[in-house]
C-alpha cells in the first residue's frame, strides 16, 4: 500500500511539473486512478475491496460492481452512484484532501468503506 502510494504521489508530482513546462493540460488532469471492488463471500460477506483506500488529492476511484448482486456506493458527503448492475462501474474523482466514508444503501453498515485523500 505505500509504495503504490508512493508511486501515485510520484505520478502526481511528474503531472504538476510537465504542466508547468507547458505540456497539455490533458496530461495533468489527475494523479492517478484506483479501483475499488465490491462482491461477495462466506468469509467477509457482502464487501469493498479494499475496504479502506489512500490517494493522493486528484485521484479517480472507480467503483465496479464485479459482483452478482446489485449495490450502490453512497457517500456520506452526498455522491451517489445509483443501484449498479453486475458488471457496471462508477467513478468519483476527489479533489480535497479528507476522509470519504461510504455505504452501499441496498446492504447497509455492513457493506461499508472508506476513501482517504492525502
Ligand atoms: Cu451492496
Amino acid at each position: 500500500m505505500t509504495t503504490l502510494y508512493r508511486s501515485l504521489a510520484y505520478a502526481g508530482l511528474l503531472s504538476l511539473s510537465a504542466l508547468a513546462h507547458g505540456a497539455p493540460a490533458a496530461t495533468a488532469a489527475g494523479a492517478g486512478t484506483a479501483v475499488v471492488s465490491m462482491g461477495y463471500d462466506t468469509t467477509r460477506g457482502m464487501f469493498f475491496e479494499p475496504k479502506e483506500l489512500t490517494v493522493p488529492v486528484g485521484t479517480t476511484v472507480t467503483f465496479n460492481n464485479s459482483d452478482g448482486s446489485n449495490h450502490s456506493v453512497v457517500f456520506k458527503d452526498g455522491p451517489n452512484s445509483g443501484r449498479m448492475k453486475h458488471h457496471t462501474t462508477w467513478t468519483r474523482t476527489f479533489t480535497a484532501p479528507g476522509s470519504y466514508p461510504y455505504e452501499c444503501s441496498i446492504h447497509g453498515k455492513a457493506m461499508s468503506g472508506v476513501i482517504i485523500v492525502k
